[in-house]
């Protein structure tokens, strides 16, 4: 099994002024997901295009930058067994409306443009290490071992 998978996250511009950061990455802790990378910070125009750039197309597209762009963020790399796919499944689904009561959205969100939180697509093949790199350089990312690693994995 391989508990070396990384994948993206970031506490939107929403979650931040809402003060959800430590909730958020409380739940990916309290998962057994370790943290190899945090950076808060504000996405240019540029980022924002890039990032969301297979939006580009559609109506919302103007809406999502301005208001990604519109104030901090809190970009993270979480690493586990299958990260990715588990992350996306304690973020809910895109509309908080349609997410069940104990994911992320499902708990902190009511509307589709206010969702609190990014995280890359398990179904985009590749995405977690595309939108890793856009926001991180490798000597960001650590490596260490999680003091209870011999008991999150068989
Ligand atoms: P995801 O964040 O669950 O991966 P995507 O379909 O990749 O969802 O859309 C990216 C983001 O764009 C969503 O998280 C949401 O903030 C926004 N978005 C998606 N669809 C709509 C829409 O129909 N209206 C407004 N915003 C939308
Ligand atoms: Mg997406």
């Amino acid at each position: 099994m391989s508990d070396d998978e990384r994948t993206f996250v970031m506490v939107k511009p929403d979650g931040v002024q809402r003060g959800l950061i430590g909730e958020i990455v409380s739940r990916f802790e309290d998962r057994g997901l370790k943290l190899v990378g945090g950076k808060f910070m504000q996405i240019d125009d540029d980022l924002a295009h890039e990032h969301y750039g297979e939006h580009e197309d559609k109506p919302f597209f103007d809406g999502l930058v301005e208001f990604i762009t519109s104030g901090p963020v809190f970009a993270m790399v979480w690493e586990g067994a299958d990260a990715t796919r588990q992350v996306r499944s304690m973020v809910g689904e895109t509309d908080p409306a349609e997410s069940a009561p104990g994911t992320i959205r499902g708990d902190f969100g009511l509307d589709l443009g206010r969702n609190v939180i990014h995280a890359s697509d398990h179904e985009d093949e590749g995405a977690n290490e595309r939108e890793i790199d856009l926001f991180f350089d490798e000597d960001e990312l650590l490596d260490y071992e999680r003091i209870d690693a011999a008991w999150l994995y068989e």
